[in-house]
């Protein structure tokens, strides 16, 4: 019998739910239902907790404002504490991985994924500060702490562009180990990136920006620095910077920025401003203007641009205007020069920009990785890509971006079914599997080999003779043109489908569908500079080795494709731990939920099928000693402590609880609860028997989120 008070406590802890929400979709009652799943998203954004989980996924949504849940003791409430004793958060994924790894000895993955500004990469730099600030350290692991920190600002400052969808949208994709040695400190880190987006660095579509390091060295660049650079403190003045006409961000401070990377650049070891230089002669090099003798040839209008550039890259500069007006061709067994019109030597010029600033790029990474010496320790992996995106031109970085997440999602599918199996295997429970839709066809029609559209990207791009974007574009009609994932303009019946241009197709992709305009698709991937451009690179690289050390060849596709198939590998080697976020509005705004978009979110990062597969045989299972540990105070026979065997206390414990035997099943190590009511009247309890043991009740609460 309860009390009154007993009762009206109850009662309220019953409505802070109902205000609140549930922390894990696994205890909603109707648990295949959308709408209750989007209405439980809503009520706990209202309330500022954008974290719930789904088992031990983690659904973040975007707040697009600052809450007061990343302080110190925030991290201090999630170590070492198990996953559902706390409120959802970021922190417990990170603890949760750590703990993993250090008791199981298993190496980790952290994997993010959601669309752009759906907040990645904010959580991959959120476990990064959860690993530096509560991992034990001696002196020594302090500067790798700092380093690994330092390379986020760095790394964004040079990989990191306004776009559209996002203020500051990660340009290139990005793993990074941690490695932790024997007392669990942060030893070592090594960081893979993958496919940056040179292309941005000559051009940028109307309202979005070039790197950001570009900004902050204008706006933020000491005075002495820029002369010695021949930088004007104005990025109006530059053809590279102007293409989005969008300088200033109001979200951005650039001279700020400047500061917290110079002093990155410098705990990192970047001591000489080599770096600097190149970033300054990528400016210049946009400078270079041309004009057109009467031959058609192009000639360099621009002295001063070619002299500061002779300067800062140390090369010659009458073979810099050479080899910026002409091409090397070999006749006969002869070598010659032959002159560009100016069509051609500008884009020469900009295949150059593009050639420098990718190979600083990967430079930088080696220069990063260097510094932070990679040890043979346990390892935690963050993987940070760039998300799912969707412009009104679409061209092969989209392409490229949304492939990768293609590949994303169906590691997810793979690993969320397969452990879910292994889970019930290895605790001898049988269940039934879930129908899920496998993107694995999509993954297929761009990568298969001979008949998927990379390889023919590629055939085509090594065809000699009359091969074009547009060839490329007949060829894919002709070998995927069937495909239920791809379409053009031409219908079956040799109509045209009038929504559609002539030079797209359409890739049905699991997040959505796509047009890619097939215009620079053959350039892109080749990314083929002209031969004596190679060579200006060439001379650059007796004067100044370090840079040069790394050598960047054109990355074809093909590429990609096996660099993202070695990723894979790497990943599925690791124990996975799942963040999926989820943008709220297209907006950038906060406490805007756009329903629209965000069911639709919902429904293609397949997280009401990941909750059926999770509710499939049992929501909510516990191991024995947390469940006991928990509950042991609501039975006189398992409190205040319990001898045996823990399956035993559990099996008294439910029984004594009055548990059906329908209800539950006890495994090898795990108790599995199948409805959430069983659990919710077990919580209530508690919370009864903690009042009538005098704990207060804000306690509870606090739990509860
Ligand atoms: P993304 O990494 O998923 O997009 P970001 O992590 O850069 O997205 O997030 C975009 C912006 O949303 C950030 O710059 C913040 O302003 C805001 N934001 C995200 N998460 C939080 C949070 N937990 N708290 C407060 N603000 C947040 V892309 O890289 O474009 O795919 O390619
Ligand atoms: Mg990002």
């Amino acid at each position: 019998k309860m009390s009154k008070k007993q009762y009206i406590m109850m009662e309220s802890a019953l409505t802070a739910r109902d205000r609140v929400g549930v922390q894990d979709f696994v205890l909603l009652e109707n648990y295949t239902s959308e709408v209750a799943f989007i209405e439980n998203l809503r009520k706990r954004f209202k309330e500022n907790l954008i974290y719930t989980y789904i088992g031990s996924v983690l659904v973040s949504m975007n707040p697009y404002k600052d809450l007061e849940i990343y302080t110190k003791q925030h991290m201090e409430r999630y170590r070492g504490v198990n996953f559902y004793e706390v409120s959802p958060h970021i922190y417990a994924v990170a603890d949760n991985a750590y703990r993993s790894m250090r008791t199981e000895r298993r190496d980790q993955c952290i994997l993010i994924s959601g669309e752009s500004g759906a907040g990645k990469t904010e959580a991959s730099k959120k476990v990064l500060q959860y690993y530096a600030i509560t991992c034990p350290a001696s002196e020594h692991v302090q500067t790798v702490k700092d380093r690994l920190l330092q390379s986020n600002p760095v790394l964004e400052a040079f990989g990191n562009a306004k776009t559209l969808r996002n203020d500051n949208s990660s340009r290139f994709g990005k793993y990074m180990d941690i490695q932790f040695d024997f007392k669990g400190a942060p030893v070592g880190g090594h960081i893979i990136n993958y496919l940056l987006e040179k292309s941005r660095v000559v051009h940028q579509s109307h309202g979005e920006r070039n790197f950001h390091i570009f900004y902050q060295l204008i706006e933020g660049g000491e005075e002495d620095l820029l002369r010695r650079l021949g930088l004007e403190k104005n990025p109006q003045q530059y053809q590279y910077l102007v293409k989005g006409n969008c300088p200033k961000v109001s979200s951005i401070n650039d001279r700020n920025d400047w500061k917290i990377v110079r002093k990155a650049l410098s705990i990192i070891g970047f001591t000489d401003d080599e770096l600097l230089n190149i970033i300054a002669s990528v400016l210049h090099l946009g400078n270079v203007q041309y004009g057109g003798e009467d031959s058609g040839s192009a000639y360099i209008t621009t002295e001063t641009q070619i002299k500061y550039l002779a300067r800062l890259l140390g090369v010659d500069g009458t073979v810099l205007k050479e080899a910026l007006t002409h091409k090397k061709i070999i006749a006969k067994g002869e070598e010659l020069m032959s002159p560009l019109n100016q069509e051609q030597a500008a884009s020469a010029r900009d295949a150059l920009s593009k050639a420098i600033y990718g190979r600083t790029f990967t430079w930088l990474v080696n220069k990063i990785n260097d510094s932070l010496a990679f040890k043979n320790a346990s390892v935690i992996g963050l993987l940070d890509i760039y998300g799912f995106e969707v412009f009104q031109n679409n061209s092969f970085e989209q392409f490229c971006i949304n492939y990768c997440n293609e590949k994303l999602q169906q590691l997810f599918i793979e690993l969320t079914l397969k452990s879910e199996q292994e889970e019930y295997e290895a605790e001898g429970i049988t269940w039934e599997p879930v129908q899920y839709f496998n993107n694995k066809i999509i993954c297929d029609l761009v990568e298969e080999k001979f008949k998927g559209i990379i390889s023919i990207l590629d055939e085509e791009c090594l065809r000699p003779g009359d091969a074009s974007d547009i060839t490329f574009l007949e060829k894919l009609e002709d070998t995927v043109g069937g495909h239920a994932h791809f379409l053009t303009h031409k219908l079956a019946d040799g109509k045209t489908r009038k929504v559609m241009g002539r030079e797209e197709f359409r890739l049905i992709h699991y997040a959505g569908e796509v047009n890619y305009n097939v215009n620079g698709f053959l350039d892109k991937n080749n990314d083929l500079l002209f031969r004596n451009l190679k060579e200006v690179r060439e001379q650059k690289k007796q004067k100044k080795t370090k840079i040069c050390k790394y050598n960047i060849s054109g990355l074809k596709s093909t590429q990609f494709k096996n660099s993202l198939a070695k990723l894979m590998e790497i990943l599925m080697s690791k124990e996975p731990s799942y963040v999926r976020c989820i943008k709220p509005n297209d907006a950038k705004q906060a406490g805007r939920f756009d329903e629209v978009l965000i069911r639709h979110q919902v429904k293609y990062l397949g997280l009401m099928e990941n909750l059926r597969v999770r509710r499939a045989g049992f929501a909510y299972r516990r191991r024995y000693e947390t469940f006991l540990q928990r509950y042991k105070s609501l039975c006189p026979d398992t409190w205040p402590n319990w001898d045996g065997r823990l399956v035993d206390g559990v099996s008294t414990l439910v029984k004594h609880l009055g548990y059906k035997p329908e209800e539950y099943k006890l495994g090898r190590t795990k108790i599995f609860i199948r409805f959430p009511k069983t659990l919710f009247a077990t919580e209530d309890a508690l919370e009864v028997r903690k009042h009538s043991l005098g704990y207060s009740q804000k306690t509870k609460y606090r739990k509860m989120r």
